[in-house]
């Protein structure tokens, strides 16, 4: 079969859609034949994209990559679809898929959706895509039968042996742009690569939308390392993003992987998300001289009332002990903040900004909670009369919105929680250690100009700060 995977526009090329590969590699080990039209490293105005859209005759079905914030899109490039082509079927998994599957087969031109983990789904699918009667037989989809009406299968078992999967097809994705769009990371002299390694996390944090469940699987160590090696031998990467939701779900087998980076002599850098609870002196110094170079901690809030609220299953005191820790190793930290959770009041909004000025720390931007369907909050929010419109519209307003609220989940009147956030923020850049400012203001500055020479090229970044001073100059 010929089948297209397509990648919608996303807010910036700084990844890969890494879970496209996947499942492209798997299908072509199948035997057929796929190909990706991704709009993110190549955007397309809308006449572009009709044009595109009148070749698809050569494809026996479309398959569409969508995250929650992609529903618009999905609707619309669905619509155009099929007004040329009313017998293509139009398939769509990713994210999108676990959060809101009936609200988007009835308000779109989409057949079929895939739940969770792509690869064994989609390779059925793709054998009796011709057969609408046999959908009923395929485990783990959404789909309209032949007379419209939705119908839903059994849940697929995950895929226990990850080892067996094939490597993600790279070469279907434009893994130099985005390997420009790596930013800072490219002009600290680190090629970027990513690699997905575990599946799944046994938390239950109630605002997240948990691609692939609680039940966790991972690759094991030899097979990450030989795609890293592969990665690196395609494109020379020397710096990877480890994708997972959560990197560290099993010690031994991070401190394996470790171990392995150095026996292996693997001369990489490496970054990953971790917990607070797994902070450990040892582990660390360890993962630094497997060329650790930044952790990820979800902390979320400095008070624990909120951290409670959110099912976080982590301490205030965890959080400070992992960030000193951390930095003892000499390893970075990225400590995205939440704000506006459930419980939150002026009483917790300061237990936070407190925390951060304690502990140091660089952020001075809070992300706003935004409850995305299928997740408990989701739940709660709609129980407690927050939301306001039904689920196709809500879902259509769903975009960045980590600088204005969509929906208010506290006490405080919206525009005096607008304003406390503008005031945490003031107060968090007021209180910036002069080193970190330094770094922030001027060393990341500077790294941010030459990533923007690497990417444009000389003339196109010439071009943009001419552009930037001309408006400044306007005012
Ligand atoms: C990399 C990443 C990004 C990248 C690129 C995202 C993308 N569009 O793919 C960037 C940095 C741009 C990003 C941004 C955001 N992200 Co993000 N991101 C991730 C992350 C960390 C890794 C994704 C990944 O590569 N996974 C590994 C691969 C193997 O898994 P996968 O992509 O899920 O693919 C599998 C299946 O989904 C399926 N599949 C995938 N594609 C297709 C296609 C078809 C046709 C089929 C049948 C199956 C299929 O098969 C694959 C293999 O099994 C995930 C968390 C995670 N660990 O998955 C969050 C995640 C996808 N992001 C999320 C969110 C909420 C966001 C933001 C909205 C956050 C924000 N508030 O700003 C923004 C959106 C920006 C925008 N408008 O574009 C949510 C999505 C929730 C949802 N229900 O859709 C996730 C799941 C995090 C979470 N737990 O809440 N993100």
């Amino acid at each position: 079969m010929r089948v297209l995977l397509v990648f919608p526009p996303a807010r910036d090329a700084s990844k890969p859609p890494i879970g496209i590969s996947y499942v492209s590699s798997f299908l072509r080990q199948k035997g057929h034949h796929v190909e990706v039209l991704d709009l993110t490293a190549e955007p397309l105005t809308d006449d572009e994209l009709q044009e595109k859209i009148e070749g698809f005759h050569i494809y026996d079905c479309v398959g569409i990559s969508a995250i929650i914030t992609a529903y618009n899109f999905v609707k619309k490039f669905s619509r155009i679809v099929r007004e040329k082509y009313p017998e293509l079927p139009i398939i769509v998994g990713n994210g999108i898929s676990i959060s809101c599957p009936e609200t988007l087969l009835k308000n779109s031109e989409v057949d079929v959706i895939v739940i969770d983990e792509g690869e064994l789904t989609l390779a059925e699918l793709v054998e009796r895509i011709t057969d609408r009667k046999r959908y009923k037989d395929i485990k783990g989809i959404w789909y309209k039968d032949e007379d419209g009406s939705i119908r839903t299968t059994p849940f697929r078992e995950r895929i226990t042996d990850l080892d067996s999967l094939p490597f993600p097809a790279w070469d279907l994705l434009n893994i130099p742009l985005y390997m420009k769009h790596a930013g800072q990371y490219l002009d600290w002299g680190l090629r970027t690569g990513w690699i997905s390694t575990v599946r799944g996390c046994p938390f239950s944090c109630g605002y997240c939308s948990r691609s692939f469940g609680q039940k966790v699987t991972s690759r094991s160590v030899n097979n990450i390392i030989d795609e890293i090696l592969e990665f690196k031998r395609l494109f020379n990467g020397t710096h990877f993003q480890i994708v997972d939701d959560l990197f560290m779900s099993n010690i031994n087998r991070v401190k394996d992987f470790a171990r392995s980076l150095v026996e292996r002599k693997v001369k990489i850098t490496w970054e990953a998300n971790c917990r607070v609870n797994f902070a450990d002196e040892d582990l660390f110094r360890l993962l630094k001289k497997s060329g650790c170079f930044r952790l990820g901690y979800g902390i979320e809030s400095g008070s624990q009332k909120i951290l409670n609220n959110m099912k976080k299953s982590a301490t205030v005191a965890q959080a400070e002990r992992a960030i000193e820790l951390t930095r003892k190793a000499g390893i970075k930290l990225h400590t995205p903040m939440m704000f506006g959770y459930v419980g939150e009041d002026e009483h917790t909004i300061n237990e936070t900004i407190n925390f951060m000025i304690k502990m140091k720390l660089a952020n001075t931007t809070l992300f706003f909670t935004t409850p995305y369907p299928g997740t408990e909050l989701y739940n709660w929010a709609r129980k407690n009369n927050r939301i306001k419109h039904d689920e196709d519209t809500y879902i259509s307003l769903l975009g960045n919105n980590a600088e204005k609220f969509l929906v208010n989940l506290t006490e405080i009147p919206d525009e005096e929680l607008l304003r406390l956030k503008r005031v945490t923020e003031l107060k968090l850049r007021e209180n910036l250690p002069f080193r970190v400012k330094i770094e922030k203001h001027v060393v990341n500055r500077i790294y941010f100009i030459k990533a923007r020479f690497v990417q444009l090229g000389f003339i196109g970044a010439m071009r943009k700060i001419v552009k930037k001073f001309i408006g400044l100059v306007k005012g």
